[in-house]
């Protein structure tokens, strides 16, 4: 056994000198963070002369999956992958171990029986999300009132611990009630058609959105505006990711918390990615460091931001 062992753990150290080949399996192309990450992918790559294969999974596991094999018949160096759902990815990981191809998860992370199947995670720290929106909320909302949550894409990281973080947060405070929560699946139109629903069953007793991403929020924000409400002020607004539209929504008073969910991590991917086919050890987990943005910072940081 302890030959087998030997085997599968000895590290693919490249040839110097050879261009990089590496195979990225992204979610698809969801929401402005998503887009974001990409581009920092991909300019990444090419500022560092990177061959990198991209696949849009367009929202779908089994099109990342078909990426992944992909990338193992083409021979690449390492596979990244955005896993858009936490189950499943077992199989697939072992045939890239089987390959001897190093995989690096990003952004978002798996449920597996076998942790060595992956050389690392890098990404962010979704639970403290979900507490620090808890959290803010708690100080703000004078400890009470009606919730209703808009949640990401079903059985992904972020959407299981942003819910279970803010409930966690919540637990304390039972005058903040969630009365409802559906998925918009981290789309713009998927929160609007969920908050018009929302509106029609709930009307004026909800006094908060929640919503696990800022698209969803702004896509709210439209419906409670065409239901002839101000969102920001007749219903508080929380949201994750920071991006720059809701920072400047924020500002304005249209949301009034996004916490940051930072998405510009393709130089720390290619230079993990380096190290590992260097055979350096690298650390298993590496989160991004997130901030909170409401209207006591908004509008001074909203200049600096860059996606
Ligand atoms: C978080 C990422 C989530 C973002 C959404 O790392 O997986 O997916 O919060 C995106 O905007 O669609």
């Amino acid at each position: 056994m302890a030959a087998v062992a030997v085997l599968l753990a000895a590290p693919v150290v490249r040839a110097a000198g050879k261009t990089l080949k590496i195979g990225f399996a992204q979610t698809g192309a969801e929401s402005a963070w998503r887009t974001a990450n990409s581009e920092s992918m991909k300019s990444e790559a090419a500022k560092r002369g990177i061959d990198l294969k991209f696949s849009d999974g367009q929202g779908k596991q089994e099109n990342q999956i078909r990426a992944v094999r992909s990338f193992i018949t083409q021979g690449v160096d390492a596979i990244v992958i955005a896993p858009i759902v936490e189950t499943g990815w077992d199989p697939v990981l072992r045939e890239a171990r089987r390959a001897k191809i190093p995989v690096i998860l990003t952004d978002r992370t798996i449920q597996t029986s076998d942790d060595s199947l992956y050389a690392c995670f890098i990404g962010s720290d979704f639970y403290e999300e979900g507490r620090m929106a808890a959290d803010w909320l708690a100080k703000r909302a004078g400890g009470k009132g009606s919730i209703v949550e808009l949640q990401g894409t079903p059985g992904s990281a972020p959407a299981n611990e942003r819910r279970k973080a803010f409930a966690d947060g919540l637990a304390k405070y039972p005058g903040l009630k969630i009365i409802d929560s559906q998925s918009g699946n981290f789309e713009r139109s998927g929160g609007k058609q969920v908050m018009e629903a929302f509106l029609k069953k709930h009307g004026k007793a909800i006094a908060i959105v929640y919503a696990h991403n800022d698209d969803m929020a702004l896509g709210a924000a439209q419906a409670i505006e065409e239901a002839g409400l101000k969102p920001g002020k007749d219903i508080i607004m929380v949201s994750i990711d920071a991006i720059k539209e809701a920072v400047a929504a924020v500002a304005a008073g249209r949301l009034n918390c996004t916490v940051e969910c930072n998405p510009l991590f393709g130089p720390k991917v290619f230079d993990t990615a380096k190290k590992i086919l260097a055979g350096e050890k690298v650390p298993k987990k590496m989160y991004n460091k997130d901030e909170l943005f409401d209207d006591t910072n908004a509008a001074k940081v909203l200049p600096t931001r860059q996606y």
